[in-house]
């Protein structure tokens, strides 16, 4: 029996996204998504095996409170249920990146835990059911646990599948931070909203499973260019349809859209960028590994903005250390 193991995980960014779940619980995605795992947005999650009948969950060096510690605690519950683990423990987690802001904090942080929970069990996890394990805690996190370029359909009990390893993935992304305020309506919440109240939420189904296929076979010829128009248009669509809810729902901010003018012009003088929105005010930018500095550079001419994190794709979760 072990007492401790630390797992690491990266964080991935959706070419085309997981927006909204069907009925029931476990995080079953209503559109299927493909991601890149990236190396700048990493998770590294450390439990220990307590003594005591309560768990105890640090994020970022602070205790977890309110909603964080309910769905940490309950996600424990969940394994402790399926008979994969039992005790309690202590769980440390620590993002280097911005928490809760749309930068994908929960993919790292629920695969991280996951693979670290694993490594308690008596029975050796696959990584197919460890992806759907890592889907429960959070529907994106079940790309995070194979890295590189994943693909999570939809269906009964999806899990993430590698379409492409990481050293084959000749493009990279560069994050362009704006605010890195945790965000007032969880991804969750905002999935819901729009289900229940945008008029466009049906049409974004159909238009998501067109971008998947599409996606799928621009990454088989890996045709860059259908691949960065695909991921923006996707994002847009989304956007829109979360916009459209009642409430709308809106993660932009006014930088959000300057970021997203300056990128078309950059395109349209020559520079090969394209860009994505998570459920967030932050932009993520798509080019090719050998244009990634370049990118960087005209990202730091424009003002306003906190950081610029250069990020290439990055491989599966793993376990760090255990004993
Ligand atoms: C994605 N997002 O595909 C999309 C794009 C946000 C926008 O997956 O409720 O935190 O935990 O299953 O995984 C964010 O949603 O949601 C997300 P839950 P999650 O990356």
């Amino acid at each position: 029996m072990i007492s401790w193991a630390i797992a690491r995980a990266f964080a991935n960014i959706a070419l085309v996204k997981y927006w909204g779940k069907r009925e029931g619980a476990e995080n079953l995605p209503a559109t299927a998504s493909i991601s890149l795992a990236i190396d700048a947005l990493k998770t590294v999650c450390k439990i220990e095996r307590l003594d005591s009948g309560q768990d105890e969950i640090f994020i970022n060096g602070a205790m977890a409170v309110g909603a964080t510690s309910v769905r940490i605690s309950k996600y424990l519950d969940f394994w402790r249920a399926a008979k994969l683990i039992d005790g309690h423990f202590l769980v440390t987690s620590e993002n280097n990146f911005p928490t809760g802001a749309g930068l994908a904090s929960s993919a790292s942080g629920f695969a991280a835990l996951a693979v670290a929970l694993a490594a308690f069990s008596e029975r050796k996890i696959a990584v197919k059911e460890l992806s759907r394990l890592a889907r429960v805690g959070s529907g994106s996190s079940a790309r995070s646990i194979t890295g590189g370029l994943s693909a999570l359909p939809i269906g009964k009990n999806p899990s993430a599948k590698l379409m492409l390893d990481a050293e084959s993935v000749p493009f990279g992304m560069v994050v362009m931070t704006v605010e890195s305020a945790p965000k007032k309506i969880p991804s969750g919440q905002g999935m819901e909203m729009s289900r229940n109240s945008s008029p466009y939420y049906n049409t974004w189904l159909k238009q998501a499973q067109a971008d998947y296929e599409a996606m799928t076979q621009a990454i088989r010829t890996m045709d860059f260019a259908k691949i960065g128009e695909i991921a923006e248009s996707n994002a847009l669509v989304m956007h829109t349809c979360m916009i459209a809810g009642r409430p709308p729902l809106l993660y932009w901010s006014g930088k959000t859209i300057e970021i997203i003018k300056a990128v078309w012009k950059w395109r349209s003088e020559g520079l090969q960028v394209y860009f994505t929105v998570d459920a967030g005010p932050n932009v993520i930018l798509i080019a090719r590994r050998e244009d990634l500095n370049e990118v960087s550079r005209v990202a730091e001419s424009m003002p306003g903005i906190q950081r610029i994190i250069l990020g290439l794709p990055a491989g599966g979760s793993e376990i760090l250390m255990r004993e």
